[in-house]
């Protein structure tokens, strides 16, 4: 996708009414990089690479207020980047098949060592439902009620 007209419009912001309903049941994702080519992502294929964990994350919920903290476990965005050869220039976008998303730039994916954004399966060290959102983007520094928490992550799109 190029230009502002085919911008998704969770880009511009998106309401907060969390959906709490999985789309769909599968947590396999696909990966898209920057040439086109794709790959397919399962939630083996997640625990096979390094895990991580990012520590005192809060679920600013609108639906069912404040939980926490969590520390949410699972693989670095940037690991699984480079694990499958998919190398941004520009942004990540991390998209469910809900119509939710968000957009982490580049220059964000290094992170902060103790908290780093993670595509998450765990939450304080038990296996997530799907209806608690697996595969689930956590961006730790995020202070926006939960809008970058992509639930059911099923497409991450390189830019
Ligand atoms: N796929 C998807 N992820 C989503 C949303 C959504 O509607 N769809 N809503 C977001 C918002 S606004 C909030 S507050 C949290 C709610 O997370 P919870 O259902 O675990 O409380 O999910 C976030 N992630
Ligand atoms: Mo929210």
């Amino acid at each position: 996708m190029q230009g502002d007209a085919a911008e998704p419009a969770w880009v511009h912001g998106h309401a907060h009414e969390p959906n709490p309903v999985p789309p769909t049941p599968d947590p396999t994702l696909i990966l898209q990089r920057v040439d086109g080519s794709t790959a397919t992502i399962s939630l083996d294929d997640l625990g096979r690479l390094p895990q991580a964990t990012a520590q005192d994350c809060f679920i600013v919920s609108t639906g069912h207020g404040t939980s926490g903290p969590f520390a949410f476990g699972g693989v670095r965005l940037a690991d699984l980047l480079a694990a499958y050869d998919a190398h941004p220039r520009a942004y990540v976008d991390v998209i469910s098949a809900d119509g939710f998303g968000n957009r982490v730039d580049a220059a964000e994916l290094p992170g902060d060592a103790a908290r780093p954004i993670l595509l998450a399966t765990h939450c304080d060290g038990q296996a997530m439902t799907r209806a608690q959102g697996v595969v689930r983007l956590i961006v730790p520094q995020e202070t926006d009620d939960a809008l970058r928490q992509v639930k059911w992550v099923a497409r991450i799109q390189v830019h």
